[in-house]
């Protein structure tokens, strides 16, 4: 049986050239010198993430056993994120619809055996603005689900260069990761997935 996609979905596979992808990869590995990849905890629990984070841009998320939130600040180093790379705002012009500029990537590195639960993305006030993600190194099975954790999902096969945009109604829809697969892309110099997800946040 199959059932339409919700409404503001977009799979835009092979949007990033090469050349594209391995710009960004410098621009992580740049901004990783001065905000460095952290473990973030499960809220409540204090469980570790299996990605480790960093950001770009005016405000990060943060997610500590206190809770998910949006700093202005690492919190290893208090110092402000590196300022979120001009292609990337480029690419959220060309894609994202929406008349104001992202204020926060999360920069997502999955290593071997790193995965992402089904989740929706609800830690923003701007909760109508589309979430503009794109997907760098290994191959990743994403899964998008509807408005409820138990409506039926579809799973996509993300590979470098791709970008997804949870806009209109999907920006309420459940996704997550099932699994990278390992050693798929040479891009990542340490390998793994990095996962750029650019958001407006108030
Ligand atoms: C990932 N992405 O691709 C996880 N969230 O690693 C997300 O959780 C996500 O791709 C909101 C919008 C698009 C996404
Ligand atoms: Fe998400």
């Amino acid at each position: 049986m199959t059932h339409a996609l919700p409404q503001g979905f977009r799979y835009l596979p092979g949007y990033l050239s090469r050349t594209q992808q391995q710009s960004l990869i410098e621009a992580v590995q740049e901004a990783a010198k001065d905000a460095p990849f952290f473990r973030g905890k499960m809220p409540r629990t204090g469980t570790p993430l299996s990605t480790l984070g960093s950001n770009f841009g005016p405000l990060g998320w943060v997610s500590a056993k206190t809770g998910y939130r949006y700093c202005e600040t690492h919190p290893g180093t208090d110092q402000p994120w590196p300022p979120m790379p001009p292609k990337l705002v480029d690419l959220w012009e060309d894609v994202a619809d929406w008349p104001a500029a992202p204020q926060a990537c999360l920069i997502n590195w999955y290593r071997e055996g790193a995965k992402l639960g089904l989740h929706v993305d609800a830690d923003e006030d701007a909760r109508d603005a589309p979430v503009v993600s794109v997907s760098l190194g290994d191959q990743a099975l994403y899964r998008l689900g509807g408005l409820n954790r138990k409506d039926p999902t579809r799973s996509f096969k993300l590979s470098s260069g791709d970008v997804v945009v949870l806009g209109g109604a999907s920006r309420r829809c459940f996704h997550g990761i099932d699994r990278i697969y390992p050693g798929t892309s040479t891009l990542v110099p340490k390998g793994g997935r990095i996962n750029l997800t650019m958001r407006v946040v108030r």
